[in-house]
């Protein structure tokens, strides 16, 4: 009885959810899209749909997950909790490297190559630029051509909300959405600015830096912080005129990671030519990647920075709940303002300043 109870519960959670998705959608289209859902689909449906790999169910789901209506991200919740014990059996990869070095490219044809061998690929961007110039995305999409058509792989671009700590969030509950639904590899695409290489950094197991030939040394330098998060340098675009010299910078900065910390223990760091339109070094980059996955797991280094990665998440969780809680009120935040003012003049001191915005605090 209870069960029946919990089961029309949920089911009507996902209408819900589905409901306030669609409410963008003009009337006769909703109406066609609620005829085509009239069968009641329960969060146990839905997963179900999930593990056996639809798409669409997919889709779906990571829409619940990226919503900011109350209702639907509880669903989306619910959808995951239900899935967790089905994901964590693919192998994360992260791509960065600054704009036009070539990732979507060098994912499409390495997503293409691991579809070739029987692998299921998704793909996720974090591109918080992307959401402010919107070019990035449609890039993508044409440079993901032909990958986007295959059955094996799974598109998905940047969510399009907020800061690079709600998309972080999201993009780490989509992989694990993506690992119920089957996908054997995630591909996860940040662009090389600010703190998102960082971020994407937490969330995988293997970072790639693409770097091109002929960067000034200025450029050189700035990678340092970036070059050490990297398990694997790909000197990208070795095709034509630029073969001998992609070599040649292959070298160099194997001599220049000699001298880094190494991203992961027990790990080297390579550097190597790769050209994508050229489909050259692509076999050795998955190659490297299957070496990197077994040394990994027989040290237990592989797990254990998984585990890492989840208690990490976990607290930064717990910090942006709080900062919401806290700065999710316009009273606080003119307050927070006043309050500065205040401390510039020198009428108040920080610690006081603080003291006055936890006032019920002070009362025990
Ligand atoms: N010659 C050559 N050009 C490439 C290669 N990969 C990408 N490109 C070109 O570099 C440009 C930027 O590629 P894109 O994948 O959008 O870069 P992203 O901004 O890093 O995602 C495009 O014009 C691509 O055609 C490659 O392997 N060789
Ligand atoms: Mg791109």
């Amino acid at each position: 009885m209870e069960g029946q109870e919990n089961q029309q519960k949920s089911t009507m959670q996902v209408m819900g959810g589905l409901k306030s998705i669609h409410d963008g959608m003009g009337q006769t289209t909703r109406k066609q899209f609620r005829r085509s859902f009239k069968k009641e689909i329960s969060v146990d449906d839905f997963s179900r749909e999930i593990l056996h790999g639809s798409r669409f169910h997919l889709a779906k789901a990571i829409t619940l997950i990226e919503s900011t209506v109350a209702e639907d991200k509880r669903t989306g919740q619910r959808l995951l909790q239900e899935l967790l014990p089905h994901t964590g059996n693919s192998i994360r990869i992260g791509i960065t490297g600054v704009p036009g070095a070539g990732k979507s490219t060098f994912i499409e044809a390495f997503g293409k190559y691991l579809c070739d061998i029987g692998y299921k690929v998704a793909v996720l961007a974090i591109d918080p630029s992307s959401t402010l110039s919107g070019g990035s995305i449609l890039g993508d999409k044409t440079r993901m051509e032909e990958l986007v058509r295959l059955d094996n792989a799974f598109i998905r671009p940047s969510p399009t909300a907020g800061t690079l700590g709600g998309v972080h969030k999201k993009t780490r509950e989509t992989m694990l959405l993506c690992e119920a639904a089957g996908y054997d590899v995630i591909l996860i695409e940040t662009v090389g600015v600010g703190q998102s290489e960082t971020i994407v950094r937490g969330m995988v197991d293997f970072f790639m830096l693409l770097v091109l030939t002929g960067a000034g040394d200025e450029l050189q330098g700035m990678k340092k912080g970036i070059m050490e998060l990297a398990d694997l340098l790909v000197v990208h675009k070795a095709d034509g005129n630029n073969v001998k010299m992609s070599k040649k910078t292959a070298v160099e900065y194997e001599q220049i990671l000699h001298f880094l910390q190494p991203a992961t223990p027990g790990w080297t760091t390579k550097a190597m030519p790769v050209s994508s339109t050229e489909n050259l070094g692509i076999l050795e980059v998955w190659k490297i990647i299957c070496t990197f996955k077994e040394k990994l797991n027989s040290s237990g280094v592989f797990k254990e920075r998984r585990q890492s990665q989840t208690k990490d998440w976990f607290h930064t969780m717990i910090t942006d709940r709080l900062m919401d809680n806290f700065y999710g009120y316009p009273e606080t935040k003119t307050q927070v303002k006043s309050l500065e003012q205040e401390i510039l003049q020198g009428s108040i001191t920080v610690s006081q300043a603080v003291e006055n915005l936890f006032p019920a605090e002070n009362k025990t």
